[in-house]
């Protein structure tokens, strides 16, 4: 439920910066992970899932949270707090991101993150006194030296902060400003952790003041300290002090909140990954089939099990080195066979055993999808210490890595491009018209889409979602990063339907096209809009040519018109498959179709989400009258909109 809750607030944040009155600041400065490995899985991760649920609940109320859940060397002791100036509500968004980039330290036990609003640390011992330590350090701006003015302000800004923080419950803020200049004024942040006595608090944070002034006369400096967190800046970071009265943004959502929290239908789940329906035939054989011990016998005759041991050894029993990466519901290992093949292994995250019957079915299910844009499942592990699933293995990983990297990305003409997306949209084709079993993504994105030895794409992650559906504490939700591609009606009201896929991908034409991530934090851009917002603005203008990944335009096409107009038809697509309202979205079979035959008219596209920019409103036909009209966002509709699979 918080899960679903801080997906929500992210994406109100992403979508609504610009009414933003706070800045929750939210980007990340430093993490680092400890360097032990978790002592056992099948206890670690439950008992890190539960301390992050305690902590979250702690932080909406007071800005910060502890908690330590277990007993024994996986223990799991978890700090967080908030910076003294951010909000309740930049607060729960400062602390959603940190649990998101914290698990990623996974499998090693711990870890601390320091982001410019909050800060996070989990370890497997109690680490609440610490104050400093090695670690401790310090990052400067790079930007041009400032004056000695200004270099004067600073240290009179981080003495006074410093000094006065320690009898101040920890947080002090300062600002030394210099009449008649622009710039040469001086802001300062210190915070200590609040579990620190006044005494150690000064110690940190004397210990910050002096690495921090090493900055000078830089225009930036911040220390990250054991036990404290201190910044200096030439531009005024702070946020205001908090205002009362009006419907600001916060009340808004904090009502929002209320809402959402007190509705149980939502816990059916917005977790990422994919839904399937079985038609009556197929639920019956699945009743009938829930017998562990007899679909464990019925995979063991199967060519699909692989043996623990045979995947331990072929990976380097989880060598690091191994390690291909992290996806949703596991860590991906490279691991080679006796006889040579290489094979991806999926070490999942978390091993419910008692559901193992619903696992086998699911692998089943998945491994009957034989597609040549779908990657191949070939196998699992299902009775061994833990789960293993084995894939197929694809040597040049995924999209994701070409497209949005300058240099990879040249390897990638528009002819591989198309290729590509034409292949992707044959694989979602199958699954959502795949007679017995329609299958739904519901996480497709860039680094979903696996490129073979001649690149050519293959869909990966399918059809795991659905074991974990009921795994309320499964760690991989808390992972998923895949906020820029859901559609509006799934995130905000769980309407699940083949167009929810359709506008991830969607999303991932005109990603591919640009060759950029449709999300804010991208630095390269101004980005104020998001990248479907602006293909749309440009598409409007009749300028989407200003938007095309320059890596496109290198290479020397013949025929620079045609491949222009080419460009130009798939964005269109795209924003056809990112319309706001699902009925209008092509279906991938249209898809299919219209990028196929290129003298097809195409009709308009109409808005995508979210392009009310006064209001900032969805759009939503929500009609219920007790709610305020023009209320900055009408997700609250939540509450009597229900969960709808077909
Ligand atoms: C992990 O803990 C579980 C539950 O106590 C236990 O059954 C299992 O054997 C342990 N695994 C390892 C590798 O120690
Ligand atoms: C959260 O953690 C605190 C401190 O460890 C503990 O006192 C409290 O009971 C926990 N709350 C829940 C709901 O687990
Ligand atoms: C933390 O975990 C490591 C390795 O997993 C273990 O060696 C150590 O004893 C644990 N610490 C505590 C305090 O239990
Ligand atoms: C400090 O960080 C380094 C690199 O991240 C790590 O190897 C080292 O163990 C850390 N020290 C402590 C005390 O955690
Ligand atoms: C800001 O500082 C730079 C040098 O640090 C100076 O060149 C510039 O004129 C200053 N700008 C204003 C508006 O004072
Ligand atoms: C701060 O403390 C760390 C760790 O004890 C130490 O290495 C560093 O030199 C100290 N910095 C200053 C400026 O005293
Ligand atoms: C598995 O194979 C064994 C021997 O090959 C056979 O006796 C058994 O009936 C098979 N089990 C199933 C469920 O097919
Ligand atoms: C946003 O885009 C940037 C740059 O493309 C990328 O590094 C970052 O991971 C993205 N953030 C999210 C949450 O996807
Ligand atoms: C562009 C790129 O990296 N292509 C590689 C894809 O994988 C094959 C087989 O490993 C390599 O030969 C290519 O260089």
């Amino acid at each position: 439920m918080q899960r679903i809750l801080f997906l929500l607030l992210l994406f109100f944040l992403s979508l609504s910066a610009k009414t933003t009155e706070g800045d929750p600041r939210s980007s990340t400065v430093l993490v680092w992970c400890s360097t032990q490995l978790e002592h056992n899985t099948t206890i670690y991760v439950p008992n890190f899932v539960a301390t992050m649920e305690n902590i979250s609940r702690q932080i909406q109320a007071a800005r910060f949270g502890m908690s330590s859940i277990g007993s024994g060397p996986d223990t799991s002791y978890g700090l967080s707090q908030c910076y003294g100036d951010l909000s309740t509500l930049d607060c729960v968004l400062c602390y959603a991101e940190a649990r998101t980039i914290l698990p990623k330290c996974y499998p090693n036990n711990g870890g601390r993150i320091y982001l410019d609003g909050c800060f996070m640390r989990a370890e497997n011992y109690s680490f609440y006194d610490e104050f400093t330590g090695p670690n401790d350090t310090f990052r400067c701006g790079n930007s041009t030296p400032k004056g000695q003015l200004f270099v004067e302000s600073a240290r009179r800004a981080v003495l006074e902060a410093a000094g006065a923080a320690p009898s101040r419950g920890g947080y002090a803020r300062a600002a030394v400003a210099v009449a008649g200049s622009g710039n040469e004024s001086a802001y300062v942040l210190a915070d200590c952790w609040k579990t620190l006595k006044p005494e150690l608090c000064k110690a940190c944070l004397d210990n910050a003041s002096a690495s921090v002034m090493r900055c000078l006369p830089s225009s930036e400096g911040r220390a990250l300290n054991t036990g404290c967190f201190l910044r200096y800046s030439d531009t005024d970071f702070l946020n205001p002090a908090p205002s009362s009265g009006g419907l600001s943004r916060g009340s808004i959502i904090a009502m929002v909140v209320a809402i959402v929290s007190s509705v149980t239908v939502v816990s059916v789940g917005v977790a990422i990954g994919l839904y399937i329906w079985k038609h009556k035939r197929i639920e019956k054989k699945r009743k009938g089939a829930n017998d562990v011990e007899k679909m464990a016998s019925v995979l063991g005759n199967s060519s699909l099990n692989f043996k623990y041991s045979t995947l331990e050894k072929s990976t380097g029993s989880f060598d690091i080195a191994n390690k291909l990466g992290q996806g949703g519901f596991g860590t991906v290992y490279k691991g080679v066979l006796a006889d040579g093949r290489e094979v991806a292994v999926k070490r999942l995250f978390y091993n419910n055993r008692h559901r193992a019957a619903d696992f086998y079915n699911e692998v089943n299910i998945i491994s009957s999808c034989d597609h040549k844009n779908l990657v191949r499942l070939l196998g699992c592990s299902c009775s061994g210490p833990e789960s293993l699933l084995v894939y197929e293995f694809l040597p040049n990983k995924s999209l994701d890595r070409f497209i949005f990297d300058p240099n990879r990305g040249k390897a990638l003409d528009w002819e591989k491009r198309f290729d590509i997306i034409i292949g992707t949209v044959e694989g979602l084709v199958y699954l959502h018209e795949k007679p017995d079993i329609r299958i739904i993504h519901r996480d497709i994105k860039a680094s979903n889409i696996l490129l073979d030895s001649k690149l050519r794409a293959k869909i990966a992650d399918f059809g795991l979602a659905r074991s974990f559906q009921e795994d309320k504490s499964h760690i991989s939700t808390a992972i998923a990063g895949t906020l820029g591609y859901m559609a509006p009606e799934y995130l905000a009201h769980g309407q699940l339907t083949e167009k929810a896929d359709v506008y991830s991908f969607g999303v991932l034409l005109i990603e591919i096209v640009c060759g950029r991530q449709n999300n804010r934090s991208n630095k390269a851009c101004d980005c104020s809009d998001s990248l479907v917002i602006s293909a749309w603005k440009h598409f409007q203008a009749g300028t989407v040519e200003d938007l095309i990944d320059p890596n496109l335009i290198l290479h020397n096409y013949e025929n620079k018109d045609e491949l222009k107009s080419g460009i130009l038809r798939v964005v269109h697509v795209g924003l056809l498959c990112t319309q706001e309202i699902p009925s209008l979205r092509l279906s991938m079979s249209r898809v299919l179709q219209v990028l196929s035959n290129k003298d097809e008219e195409l009709p308009a596209p109409n808005n995508p989400p979210f392009i009310d920019e006064k209001t900032m409103e969805l759009n939503d036909t929500c009609d219920d009258p007790r709610l305020p009209l023009n209320s900055t966002y009408s997700v609250a509709c939540v509450s009597h909109s229900s969960f709808h699979p077909r």
